[in-house]
């Protein structure tokens, strides 16, 4: 088995990962960085890097024989997903008992296939769920330096207010308004000034074509154009593709070895490496780094690991649906992809939720206000070990959903009834099935800071040995979360370049 050595190692591309990287690099430290997914900067036979929504192809979904979209019907009819063959997409949904969870799969993890959704959360919340993190410390310089590093920009309100392609969101403010609740502007990664010039015809559309959980052609500051491609400039940075990590050691001399398996565009492993490294960056994401610590400890591959490895995992109280709008308030054919605002009844002290208004492109008037519901959900669930299967599985229940479909239901039964409309019965699979209660966008927690880790993301029991993606965060956070990720990484940087690194 080969070995190839790096004074550090940063498993995983997304936002803890990215910001890792780009910090490592700049100190001047040589920094390798292992990503399972590829590198998504090649064109294909349609000149376009990833496929479109509505005629997926191999690109979309990670090995799979057929999509997984969300929506998975309408009118009951299957007629969203459609049959590929099984390649390194870009998109994957994990399967485990009651939860499925989707993740993005290449260089910029989930920047590639999210909403761009750029939140900051209240901070009263932050302080709730992180009371051991300096709040000033957050809201005053690590906030503002993620929100600059990704590019956080805003829709113009003038636009917004009279264009066609977000009539679907003034429809959904008003039903909102006439149930007497709140609704905010939410700004996002999307270049607002590109998709004018898409809307005005001057530019080729991405945001305007359905383009975004396969990945978007244009327009979007996704990682690998951000923090990654500053990463790769300071010229200390390598990134591997199409390399997962699947197993962590600790040599006698205190240093970690990793064991990747590289993959083929069929998933077929065509090399088992080994990597060496002193400095251990995990940014696998909540499930990824989470899998390998959990195996890690319980195979006894690193065994001082803590019980709260495994620990703290949730959704953030996902929960999506869609309410039937009355004929006369349309949503219009023409839809962006990029949500920009959000009903906010989280300070509700009843039922906290906070709502996005999503986008539901098909290209013709369906009258259909879809939401993703992130609620105050306080379940929590663990990883534990399987050492007849070697899996590591996830403890949700359908119990522990119901009790985010419950607080959903009970915001949306206000909208409904102000304006006497209905749910629709007919977005989610099966038979009046309103709300989406088994699959999540915004999976939190398995390596809590505070509780996994010290108040940093060091990793208890082990010196060097960090952990800087969603698996930090205690389950929820209240709001889209990748802001909070990358503010929590660039403060944990910070501190490790400051006090563990100097020679
Ligand atoms: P993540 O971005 O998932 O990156 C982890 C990376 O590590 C991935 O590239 C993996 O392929 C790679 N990896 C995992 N395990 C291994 C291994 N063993 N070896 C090598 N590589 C590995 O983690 N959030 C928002 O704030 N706003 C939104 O609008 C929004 N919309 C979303 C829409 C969709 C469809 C989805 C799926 C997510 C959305 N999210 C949104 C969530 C957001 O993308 C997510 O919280 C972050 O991407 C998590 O960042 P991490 O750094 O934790």
């Amino acid at each position: 088995v080969p070995t190839d050595n790096a004074p550090a190692i940063v498993v995983g591309s997304g936002y803890g990962g990215a910001v890792a990287a780009l910090r490592l690099g700049q100190a001047g430290i040589r920094t390798l960085v292992l990503e399972m997914g590829g590198l998504w900067n090649t064109a294909g036979a349609d000149g376009r890097v990833f496929c479109s929504t509505t005629a997926p192809d191999q690109r979309s979904m990670w090995f799979r024989s057929r999509t997984e979209a969300p929506l998975a019907t309408f009118l009951w009819l299957d007629v969203v997903n459609r049959a590929i063959s099984p390649y390194p997409g870009v998109l994957d949904r994990v399967h485990h008992d009651h939860m499925s969870v989707y993740v993005g799969r290449g260089v910029g993890g989930g920047s590639l296939v999210n909403g761009g959704m750029a939140v900051t959360p209240p901070r009263s919340y932050f302080t709730e769920q992180f009371p051991g993190v300096d709040a000033d410390d957050m809201y005053g310089t690590y906030f503002p330096r993620a929100r600059a590093m990704l590019g956080v920009n805003s829709v113009d309100p003038a636009w917004f207010e009279s264009t066609e392609w977000y009539r679907f969101t003034r429809t959904s403010r008003k039903a909102a308004a006439k149930a007497g609740l709140r609704t905010t502007f939410v700004p996002n990664v999307y270049d607002f000034g590109y998709m004018q010039r898409e809307a005005a015809g001057t530019a080729t559309r991405s945001a305007l074509a359905g383009e975004v959980i396969y990945g978007n052609n244009h327009g979007k500051r996704s990682l690998d154009k951000t923090y990654l491609a500053a990463a790769l400039g300071t010229g200390n940075v390598t990134i591997h593709t199409l390399e997962k990590v699947i197993a962590v050691s600790r040599a006698g001399d205190g240093s970690y070895v990793l064991t990747a398996d590289r993959i083929d565009g069929t998933g077929a492993v065509v090399e088992r490496k080994q990597y060496g490294c002193t400095y251990l960056f995990l940014a696998g994401g909540s499930l990824g780094t989470t899998e390998l610590l959990v195996r890690a400890r319980d195979t006894g591959t690193l065994p001082d690991l803590p019980p709260a490895v495994g620990a703290g995992w949730g959704t953030n109280g996902n929960t999506m649906l869609g309410r039937a709008n009355h004929v006369w308030d349309t949503v219009g054919a023409d839809q962006a992809t990029m949500p920009v605002m959000g009903i906010d009844d989280w300070a509700n002290p009843d039922n906290p939720v906070f709502a996005e208004i999503a986008p539901l492109p098909m290209g013709f008037e369906h009258w259909i206000s879809l939401y993703l519901a992130i609620t105050r959900n306080p379940e929590r669930a663990s990883f534990s070990y399987d050492s007849s299967s070697g899996a590591v599985r996830l403890g949700w229940t359908a119990d522990q959903s119901a009790v985010s479909v419950a607080m959903a239901k009970k915001l949306f039964d206000r909208v409904n009834a102000a304006n006497a409309t209905i749910y629709r019965y007919d977005l989610f699979g099966s038979t009046g099935k309103v709300f989406a209660d088994d699959f999540t966008y915004h999976p939190l927690g398995g390596c809590v800071l505070g509780r996994a880790t010290d108040g940093y993301g060091r990793v208890k029991g082990y010196a060097k040995l960090y952990v800087t993606d969603g698996s930090l965060v205690p389950g929820s956070i209240g709001v889209n979360p990748f802001v909070t990720i990358t503010a929590l990484a660039e403060r944990t940087m910070a501190r490790v370049l400051a006090e563990d690194t100097a020679p």
